[in-house]
């Protein structure tokens, strides 16, 4: 099976090369055609967002394209930022300046009890002709007081998932992290679909 990457976002692919390589036997992932354009993340939806980059991928290769959307969703800030992650510190912002936001906008928040928190991931398989096969994938945990830790990317730094607390995201291995992610638990099902 030969499937064409749709995320623009190096760290992503990473992951997600990681992670479906060793789910799916056999399979071919060709990395995001150059030529297309940015696609435009307007959807109300993570699937909607999802299925707009992965149409658009499909479309311009002519091969199924696997696209993912993630979110992550902040109790004590109303599900804040949600789908609009990439983008929550404005539009050209850092990972640094996201997490900042998020840190500033938490800071009178000290219980960990009040500062829940999960990422959601959607991942689509979309074909040229429109057939689709979608899953998902959450992690949940709680926002830390401050960034810590190396690894990983995004939010990470201050991302405590409960099956690994008190360690973030970012003080995981990549194969710790991808065991419990969201992006690991969604692309599992995903392969399990696939197969099916
Ligand atoms: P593509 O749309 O091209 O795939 P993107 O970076 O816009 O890239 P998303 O909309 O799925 O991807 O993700 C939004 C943001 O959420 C992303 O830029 C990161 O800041 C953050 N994010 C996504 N996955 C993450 C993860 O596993 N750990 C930490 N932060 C993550």
């Amino acid at each position: 099976m030969k499937l064409v990457l749709a995320t623009a976002n190096p760290d992503k692919a990473v992951e997600i090369r990681s992670i479906i390589g060793a789910s799916v036997y056999g399979l071919e992932l060709a990395p995001r055609p150059a030529e297309v354009a940015d696609v435009v993340e307007d959807g109300d939806t993570l699937e909607a967002n999802a299925r707009l980059k992965a149409r658009a991928i499909a479309d311009a290769a002519q091969l199924p394209a696997l696209a993912d959307d993630t979110g992550l969703e902040i109790d004590a800030l109303g599900g804040a930022p949600g789908i609009h992650a990439a983008r929550y510190a404005g539009e050209d912002a850092t990972y640094a300046d996201n997490v900042a936001k998020v840190l500033a906008e938490m800071e009178s928040i000290t219980d960990p009890a009040e500062r829940r928190a999960r990422f959601r991931t959607v991942v689509m398989v979309r074909w040229p002709d429109g057939r689709e096969v979608v899953a998902e994938g959450v992690v949940e945990g709680h926002i830390t007081a401050g960034p810590r830790g190396d690894g990983g990317f995004g939010y990470d730094p201050i991302f405590v998932p409960d099956d690994t607390a008190p360690r973030s995201f970012s003080e995981l291995s990549d194969d710790e992290k991808n065991a419990i992610s969201h992006r690991g638990r969604a692309l599992r099902a995903l392969a399990e679909a696939l197969a099916d």
